[in-house]
């Protein structure tokens, strides 16, 4: 038996019979600096889901990520005895062509299909298969084929591939861990949330077992950083003090980006998360005016300076068109989030996806709009829903201009993140002893990592704001660093050609797109061969 693990087909971000060409494969570019041309950060992340699975299988099985239709083809013809396809909802026609075809080309395999794609109500009427996972699939695929259930493997692996910045290949330099799916705090929009029926499955209970996984991948790939995946990392707020408690004890100064919601965020204090070494925060601000539980009594102006005065960049995302929203309020929420000075801001459109309150309470008003392919049903162009004060077309073109009127004010992010950086340097040079002079060793080699961008960031500065920004966070390193060493200037010269490359590669190539190459990584298939 042996069992083959796919995402769906590319290309990606393209306008063809089966996408669209904003749904980019990218997490920043795709909805966060997609207004920031050339200074947006560029990286792909693999489906991590899959070798979770994968993983924790004693099934044979092959993971397939980013295939072309051919490579999938090929993978098809081998024979599996199951192909699991892992879709969300606005590669809905991506998943249906690629059951279609192994029904053609392998008639005897039996299709699973699973991911967010399946909270689509009737998916088994609408794509050929023979199982349907709807949530969590570890447990689901152990059943199905008789598996025992056993504490849960993580899988080692990079969180990004693919990385550039200002045109700059950068090597992974971070590891992924999943702790955990689903949140229990149910915003009514939100398909992670609804997906796991409104509980969080944690992957690991003990801050313990999570330490144990950053040494593991350690050892294997060399880094100290980590994204941790995870809906809300920090509402576990005992598993992140014995995750602190683990590294002190050890004295080893891991660093961690997380989501995490403004209640967790406060219960435990920015000094902890400080201590704990979260570099990267991503934070649902969501509305000024429709303050959700989790953002009661936050002043998150106040909040957010306060993160990065500690050396941690935060992203902020904000959604538009709510119900609201008309032409005066909607700029008046784009000022809102604007002004809050995040790192990185992330505008979403409302989008009542299958699952949610939201789109439970939208269809009951007939506000659905069905006769949108799911294809744009994705929150970076059009709304699929009635609004009573946007078109779909006024939509679009609000979205773009509260990007790029985000941009226009406060500078690229990845300025603003340098800008960060130094902050936390400043904030902890006083920690000459203990823990905390790890944390502020850890800031000082982070902020490094910028200071060869800043001449560039200052003499391409898209305005003359982001110049004085530029000029300012310049100021504060050369403060710090003192005099640069020559090869410190060699390197921002260097970058200076790169970023000339990069603007003439971003005219260039279409969409400006960085496709993801095809991976496909086997696991125990040594047993049957
Ligand atoms: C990483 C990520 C991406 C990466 C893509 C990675 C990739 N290789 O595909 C990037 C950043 C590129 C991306 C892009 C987009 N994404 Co995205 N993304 C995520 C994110 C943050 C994490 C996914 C993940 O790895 N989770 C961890 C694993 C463990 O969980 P999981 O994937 O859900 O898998 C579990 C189960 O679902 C199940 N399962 C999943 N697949 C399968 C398959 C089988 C066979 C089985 C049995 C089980 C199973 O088992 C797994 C283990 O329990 C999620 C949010 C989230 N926190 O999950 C959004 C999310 C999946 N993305 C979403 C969306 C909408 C998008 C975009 C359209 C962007 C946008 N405008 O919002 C684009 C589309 C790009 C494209 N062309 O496809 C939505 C999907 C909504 C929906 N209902 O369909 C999510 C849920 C975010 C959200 N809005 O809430 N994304
Ligand atoms: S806090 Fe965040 S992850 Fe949790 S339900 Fe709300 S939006 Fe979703």
């Amino acid at each position: 038996m042996k069992l083959l693990l796919t995402s769906v087909f590319g290309p990606y971000g393209v306008d063809d019979e089966y996408g669209r060409k904003e749904n980019i494969m990218e997490l920043f570019h795709n909805q966060v600096t997609r207004e920031q041309g050339v200074f947006s950060p560029r990286m792909n992340h693999d489906s991590y889901g899959l070798h979770l699975m994968a993983e924790n299988l004693t099934m044979p099985t092959v993971v397939l990520d980013f295939p072309s239709q051919k490579r999938f083809l090929e993978e098809v013809g081998k024979g599996y005895d199951y192909i699991g396809i892992s879709f969300i909802v606005p590669n809905f026609l991506k998943a249906r062509k690629m059951a279609q075809w192994v029904r053609e080309i392998s008639p005897e395999t039996k299709i699973i299909l699973g991911g967010h794609g399946t909270s689509i109500e009737t998916i088994e009427t609408l794509i050929p298969c023979d199982h349907v996972c709807r949530g969590e699939g570890i447990r689901f695929l152990r059943r199905l084929f008789n598996e025992e259930e056993a504490s849960l493997s993580h899988p080692i692996l990079y969180a990004s591939s693919n990385k550039h910045i200002l045109g700059i290949p950068v090597k992974p330099n971070a590891g992924m861990i999943m702790t955990g799916v689903g949140c229990s705090n149910g915003c009514r929009f939100c398909c992670t949330s609804h997906y796991f029926q409104k509980v969080y499955t944690p992957f690991f209970r003990t801050g313990k077992e999570i330490y144990d996984v950053c040494v593991r991948i350690e050892k294997k790939l060399g880094v100290r950083e980590f994204f941790i995946l995870d809906e809300n990392f920090l509402k576990s707020e005992n598993r992140a003090r014995e995750l602190l408690h683990e590294m002190e004890k050890n004295g080893k100064a891991y660093s961690f980006s997380v989501f995490s919601s403004a209640e967790a965020v406060t219960g435990l204090g920015i000094d902890f998360l400080q201590r704990l070494g979260v570099s990267f925060l991503w934070i649902g601000v969501e509305s000024k005016k429709e303050v959700y539980e989790k953002n009661k009594g936050i002043d998150f102006k106040v909040l957010i300076k306060g993160l990065r005065d500690h050396g941690i960049s935060v992203l902020a995302s904000g959604i538009l068109f709510l119900e609201h929203h008309d032409r005066e309020t909607i700029h008046d929420e784009i000022g809102f989030i604007t002004d809050l000075n995040a790192d990185l801001v992330q505008f979403m459109q409302i989008g009542p996806l299958p699952g949610t309150r939201l789109f439970k309470e939208y269809e009951k008003q007939g506000k659905l709009r069905k006769d949108i392919p799911y294809e744009e049903w994705h929150g970076q162009h059009q709304i699929w829903f009635t609004h009573p004060h946007f078109t779909r077309e006024e939509s679009a073109e609000a979205l773009r201009l509260a990007f790029a009127s985000e941009f226009e004010a406060n500078g690229p992010s990845f300025l603003r993140m340098a800008d960060t950086a130094i902050r936390g340097v400043m904030a902890t040079r006083e920690c000459k002893a203990g823990f905390m002079k790890l944390r502020h060793e850890q800031l000082v080699e982070r902020a490094k990592e910028f200071y060869p961008t800043l001449d560039t960031l200052w003499s391409h500065a898209p305005n003359n704001r982001s110049r004085v920004l530029a000029e300012e966070v310049r100021r504060k390193f050369d403060v710090f660093f003192g005099r640069r060493p020559v090869p410190l200037r060699m390197k921002s010269l260097a970058v200076q050609g790169l970023i000339m490359a990069e603007k003439l590669r971003c005219r260039v190539i279409y969409n400006n797109l960085r496709q993801p190459g095809t991976i496909l990584t086997p696991y125990r298939m040594e047993e049957i061969q």
